[in-house]
């Protein structure tokens, strides 16, 4: 791996688990990503908190799913439906992607860019940036000569400091698929998402910009995304959370996932030749 490394700013390296890992330091911020699953798990800009989620009981072992960070999810989200066995959220998060190319931007970014083999379904691309944004691009081409569908998400956790306090706008007048509740379709009405019990949500039909308030440590974390037309909001509060082996006791309450994506009503559907790129810029104000 060291022909992509780049001098103290990007350094590849060997975990004791058997992963392979990015390491990420430069005059911007800190980051960490895994070739496992293609998986940013740290991405912290210069004097700020990080701004990612990582359980600290989460796994970290060749085909485990890793708890935190951003999760690439494809082709397929939750559960699968096509009445094959697959795990849930797709393969991508738990398959070794291959690096294609690093670079250091002029702007002094660490890019990233990595392939995932084509399976059951078309390869993808991954091309990250670490700088004073984070911004992820997805890309399926689908190389079959029959369409193809699929879905896809940025599963992205982020830190807050208590999930009580915490508040997301940009999905008002909303229609979600409330997954704890049925798959009900309901509207998010003028007001901004919060969490007071579990909460997983689908929401449908939106591009906008999504931001993370989190008054206890005075920031907003903002998501700007492109060809993505859900957003899903997640918390699964304490009893789910309890259930979950690889879940610090208590630590639900200082997370909240903002995915982008496209999901349900919004999977992608590729005819042969055609490509499609979703993408998610994060910064905190
Ligand atoms: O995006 C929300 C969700 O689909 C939830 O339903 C919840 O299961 C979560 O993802 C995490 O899934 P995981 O398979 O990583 O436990």
């Amino acid at each position: 791996m060291q022909q992509f490394d780049i001098g103290s700013a990007l350094r590849f390296e060997s975990t004791p688990g058997g992963l392979v890992r990015a390491v990420i330091h430069t005059a911007a911020a800190e980051g960490e990503l895994y070739l496992q699953g293609a998986h940013v798990t740290q991405w912290t800009p210069r004097g700020a908190k990080p701004v990612l989620f990582m359980s600290s009981k989460s796994l970290f072992a060749p085909g485990k799913a890793v708890r935190g960070g951003i999760p690439v999810i494809y082709p397929w989200f939750g559960a699968r439906e096509d009445g094959k066995t697959g795990q849930a959220h797709g393969v991508a998060r738990t398959t070794l992607w291959t690096v294609e190319a690093t670079r250091l931007s002029e702007s002094g970014d660490v890019e990233i860019t990595m392939t995932l083999p084509a399976a059951e379904a078309p390869g993808a691309r991954l091309h990250v940036s670490f700088g004073t944004t984070l911004k992820l691009e997805l890309e399926v081409r689908n190389e079959l000569s029959t369409p193809f569908r699929y879905e896809e998400a940025l599963h992205s956790y982020f830190a807050v400091a208590d999930i009580h306090q915490t508040s997301v706008t940009g999905l008002e007048q909303t229609t979600y698929i409330d997954k704890t509740d049925g798959l009900a379709r309901k509207l998010q009405h003028e007001e901004p998402v919060r969490c007071a019990k579990e909460t997983d949500q689908v929401h449908l039909n939106t591009a906008a910009t999504c931001v993370v308030h989190d008054p206890v440590w005075q920031r907003m974390i903002v998501v700007e995304k492109s060809g993505s037309a859900s957003t899903i909001v997640w918390n699964p509060w304490s009893e789910k959370a309890g259930g979950m082996a690889d879940m610090g006791a208590g630590e639900w309450q200082n997370m909240i996932c903002v995915e982008s994506g496209n999901a349900a009503d919004n999977a992608i559907t590729l005819v042969p030749g055609a490509s499609h790129c979703l993408t998610a810029t994060i910064r905190v104000a």
